[in-house]
């Protein structure tokens, strides 16, 4: 299933975002960088050992006291078919305290990154509503926002947001009103 929105600047894709060909896929990591289950795990193993090594030298020279909830960094892709690997950490959903913000940066940073690299084709997983526990209607009316907000800028820039099952795909494109 595909819905494009602003000619072919958006995608909505239900599918695994490891077979993604582009020039980058975010992972949504936690903030360690060395792996775990969900899209991480996932993300991982297509890539093969040598992105678990190029995490753990981001870590040395860059976050030695782990990537911030929010922020983003750039490794290869190695065997995965996209270029890059742009690792967020998404917040964990919590009913006490809005975290919305932190979302959001995880996408405009993402975004910010991709197009300063001149990159043509992103994807981004739905960050958070997993493990991380976001509301997936919460979470889709921030990825959406964000979208709206800054695609118009990122002209040379195509994103697809990858949904992991029809049902997740619909639910966001329910939500979003885009
Ligand atoms: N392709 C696309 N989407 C996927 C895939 C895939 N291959 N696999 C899962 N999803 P999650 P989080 C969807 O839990 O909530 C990890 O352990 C999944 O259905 O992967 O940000 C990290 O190391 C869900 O909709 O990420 C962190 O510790 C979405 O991806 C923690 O989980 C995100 O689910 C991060 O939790």
């Amino acid at each position: 299933m595909k819905i494009h929105w602003q000619g072919d600047r958006l995608t909505v894709a239900e599918g695994d975002i490891t077979r993604f060909e582009g020039d980058a896929i975010v992972n949504a990591a936690n903030r360690s960088l060395q792996g775990g289950g969900g899209v991480d795990g996932a993300i991982h193993r297509a890539a093969g050992p040598e992105l678990l090594e190029a995490c753990r030298e981001l870590r040395r020279t860059t976050w030695p006291d782990g990537l911030p909830v929010g922020e983003v960094a750039m490794t290869p892709g190695f065997k995965l078919p996209a270029r890059h690997v742009i690792h967020t950490v998404g917040p964990v959903f919590a009913k006490s305290e809005d975290r919305s913000e932190l979302l959001a940066d995880c996408y405009r940073n993402a975004l910010h990154l991709a197009a300063e690299h001149r990159f043509e084709r992103l994807a981004f997983p739905a960050i958070s509503t997993g493990i991380y526990g976001y509301p997936a209607a919460a979470a889709a009316s921030i990825v959406a926002a964000v979208m709206r907000e800054r695609l118009p800028a990122l002209p040379g820039l195509a994103v697809t947001l990858v949904f992991f099952s029809a049902r997740d795909a619909d639910g966001f494109l329910k939500s979003a009103s885009l």
